[in-house]
């Protein structure tokens, strides 16, 4: 029997990080749809990530996108997270919005706009330094779109060159984390398409460098949870960037398209100590919404995350273990799916209002106002990144 107390503390101390972008507009290459009360700046930015902290317990961190972020003082924007209740987290690099980058930007052919793309991850690193920040996540768009555009092995040495240029730059605890993804933009080969090719690099550079798993950057019908427990096995799991895809890289709220998919990926995250107090794991949120409102959209995405957490925590592992050992297929799977199939909203409900919190988070939001106070106070807000 799982002790559902236990269960109750453990969820009590997670913490899920919040993308600074995904307070900003956002949408497709066909149309950014404007949202009132969007943030003008990243103070704004900061105080709505807090919001929804303060609304699920859970959210105690937001990751900052550089250039998009970028302030006068990082130590003035860190006091105003502070001041809000929260954190600067995990600094993302963006070396994909230049003209510049069009062939590339770790991986171009042209020495300049290698040197141009390994400054900017320096001075992330430099960021960081001011933040306080652990983790540096590096997401390159890096590929081509035609065979015999450029050699797929020279690109590779690029690649390890410019990660250990930044690898080597880190002090203290800080990371580097590694995100690969499957296609898009570049659409022939991408130069970290998958988990091993990010796995292969990290481990040539060393115990600071992790993988990250953006669930949303895999070919349809992928087993990522085998992904998650190979990688935690190896102890190269460094990060998540949570999200939902029906078909590409959608972005959509995490848990929305396969809650199932999400309590298998934390299943196999809770058995392997992930959720532990010296866990070194960052459980990131990556998405844009595009058609819901900013806010509400990420408190259903922290309560989601917390959801499928609980169901993985009600696994009888024990029972589980005796299942498997005595070979009882249908057995061992019925273990897991009364997990699945446990409604864990009231148990949640419980472990807020011991927080001081409302048990139904979205609908305290809904009451306190803050929609439309920054509908009124917000005049002209900006795109999340793309254009802005
Ligand atoms: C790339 C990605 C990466 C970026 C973010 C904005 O598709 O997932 O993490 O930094 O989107
Ligand atoms: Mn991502
Ligand atoms: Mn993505």
């Amino acid at each position: 029997m799982v002790d559902r107390d236990a269960v109750k503390k453990i969820l009590g101390t997670q913490s899920i990080e919040l993308p600074s972008w995904a307070f900003g507009n956002s949408g497709t290459r066909f149309k950014v749809f404007a949202q009132q009360g969007v943030p003008r700046d990243p103070y704004e930015k900061i105080a709505d990530a807090a919001r929804v902290h303060a609304h699920t317990g859970a959210a105690h961190k937001v990751a900052l996108h550089i250039p998009w972020d970028n302030v006068d003082s990082f130590t003035d924007l860190g006091k105003a997270a502070a001041d809000a209740g929260i954190e600067l987290g995990t600094v993302n690099a963006n070396v994909f919005q230049d003209d510049d980058y069009m062939l590339g930007s770790v991986t171009n052919p042209d020495p300049r706009i290698r040197a141009k793309a390994i400054d900017h991850l320096l001075a992330c690193v430099d960021v960081m330094d001011q933040t306080g920040s652990r983790d540096l996540k590096l997401w390159f768009s890096d590929g081509t779109n035609y065979p015999g555009q450029d050699n797929i092995r020279a690109r590779q040495d690029r690649l390890s060159e410019a990660l250990h240029k930044v690898y080597d730059r880190l002090t203290g605890d800080q990371r580097i984390v590694l995100e690969y993804k499957l296609f898009e933009p570049a659409f022939y080969t991408m130069d970290v398409p998958d988990w091993g090719t990010s796995f292969a690099h990290c481990l040539q550079l060393g115990e600071r460098a992790k993988v990250c798993v953006d669930t949303g950057h895999h070919a349809p019908g992928t087993n990522i949870e085998f992904i998650v427990a190979f990688l935690m096995r190896a102890g190269k799991l460094g990060a998540f960037d949570f999200n939902s895809r029906f078909y590409a890289d959608d972005d959509l709220i995490v848990g929305a398209a396969d809650p199932f998919q999400l309590f298998r990926i934390l299943f196999e995250v809770v058995t392997a100590g992930g959720l532990d107090a010296d866990s070194e794991i960052a459980f990131m949120l990556d998405q844009c919404h595009n058609i819901e409102p900013k806010i509400p959209g990420q408190i259903r995405s922290v309560m989601n995350v917390q959801e499928a957490t609980a169901k993985a925590l009600l696994v009888d592992t024990d029972a589980l273990t005796v299942a498997q050992n005595a070979g009882d297929v249908l057995g061992a799977n019925a273990v897991l799916m009364d997990a699945y199939n446990t409604d864990v909203r009231g148990l949640l409900g419980d472990l807020r209002e011991e927080q001081g919190l409302d048990r139904d988070p979205i609908a305290a939001y809904h009451r306190s106002g803050y929609a439309e106070k920054i509908a009124a106070e917000r005049i002209g807000g900006h795109q999340a990144g793309w254009g802005a």
